[in-house]
């Protein structure tokens, strides 16, 4: 993005010559943070990417709802502030379309992009959960869906399988591995349908998004206190937000490295996402949501690999790439990791993936 776009869009939400610098390693939005001259908090500019989010309005929407409920409820952790245009408004449209928003920075945090240790892991499970519970009471039927079927693992094969009868020879010659290993797991998809359609299991407002990254760590007490982008916060079920902590935090190494032959599951990481996670919710939990815990997350890194090899399938139209094959790596990453997964909840927990 050019650097006077970017200028001009921060124009709007400070006063004096601003300094820019890049934030997050985040896959979909562009994200700065801002300094003003004259102001002592930095604020966080983000250009939100419209291609996958069409209604950039409804991120703002549901971000009000939320930030405002949260302000009311004691012991919950709050999301960072809205920061209005000069002019008062929720977000600014420039001459290009680009849709941009911006929220206070908090001075004397930090986000981990990794773990140090299993306290921490217990403590950002406990904090998502905290963050779920939190929001029991609020209304969920006001919440716009952001991206309608964005964790519903049957639209996720459907899309899948249209990529593959769209996609160019090339690079469906170089996907059949992750393919064939994809299409024998149908059976997650069938466990999915089990779960949209027996009435066990609560839709309950779910972050949808829960790395690391996405909570901030006070630098003095190194306690979360934060829970930030809610671009995806919605109605969901049990397994999206547990399952995506095991896929991203659990696993000895990121969705982006080729390290085939390192990537695996970490057992003491695993056990204290599940348990930090299960020590608040599971008052609020059905007992099907308790005994199918172990498949939030085999759904979550399933659904992952579909997605990067439907993207690789559709020429990269959905994740930034840094080179050619990465979606297409991305989703061996996530294949290699499933595979790990199965066999490590099969060795810790007897648990047999295959039947549901
Ligand atoms: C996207 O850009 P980021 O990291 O916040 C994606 C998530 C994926 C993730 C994979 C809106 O999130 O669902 O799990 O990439 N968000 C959206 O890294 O598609
Ligand atoms: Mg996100």
């Amino acid at each position: 993005m050019k650097q006077l776009t970017i200028q001009k869009a921060a124009a709007q939400f400070g006063v004096g010559e601003a300094l820019i610098e890049p934030l997050g390693e985040g896959l979909i939005h562009r994200t700065y943070k801002i300094n003003f001259p004259g102001n002592d908090v930095p604020i966080v500019l983000q250009c939100i990417n419209q291609t996958n989010f069409p209604q950039p309005e409804n991120i703002i929407n549901n971000y009000r709802i939320i930030s405002q409920y949260l302000k009311y409820q004691t012991h919950s952790l709050q999301v960072p502030e809205m920061v209005l245009t000069n002019t008062g408004k929720l977000f600014w449209i420039d001459e290009e379309g680009n849709f941009w928003r911006g929220t206070m920075f908090l001075n004397n945090t930090y986000t981990p992009s990794s773990l140090s240790d299993e306290k921490e892991a217990r403590l950002v499970a406990g904090s998502f959960a905290g963050f779920t519970l939190s929001l029991a009471g609020l209304n969920a039927e006001q919440l716009e869906k952001t991206i309608p079927d964005f964790h519903n693992l049957s639209f996720r094969f459907q899309q899948f399988e249209t990529a593959i009868k769209k996609a160019s020879i090339q690079r469906l010659l170089k996907s059949t591995h992750v393919i064939a290993e994809l299409r024998q797991r149908r059976f997650l998809v069938d466990f999915y349908e089990s779960i949209k359609t027996s009435g066990d299991y609560k839709t309950r407002v779910m972050h949808h998004d829960c790395k690391i990254s996405n909570i901030l760590f006070d630098k003095t007490t190194k306690q979360a206190i934060c829970v930030v982008d809610l671009d995806t916060t919605m109605p969901g079920y049990y397994f999206s937000d547990v399952g995506d902590m095991i896929r991203t935090m659990a696993c000895t190494v990121d969705e982006n490295s080729t390290r085939w032959e390192d990537i695996d599951v970490r057992k003491r990481y695993y056990n204290s996402i599940v348990n930090g996670y299960m020590d608040l919710m599971q008052s609020s939990f059905t007992s099907e949501e308790k005994t199918y815990i172990h498949h939030a997350g085999l759904l979550l890194t399933y659904m992952q690999s579909l997605r990067f090899v439907t993207d690789f399938l559709n020429n990269d139209i959905y994740y930034k790439t840094d080179y050619p094959e990465q979606n297409l790596n991305r989703a061996l990453n996530q294949l290699i990791l499933l595979e790990k997964t199965e066999e490590f909840l099969q060795t810790e927990y007897h648990y047999n993936s295959f039947t549901s």
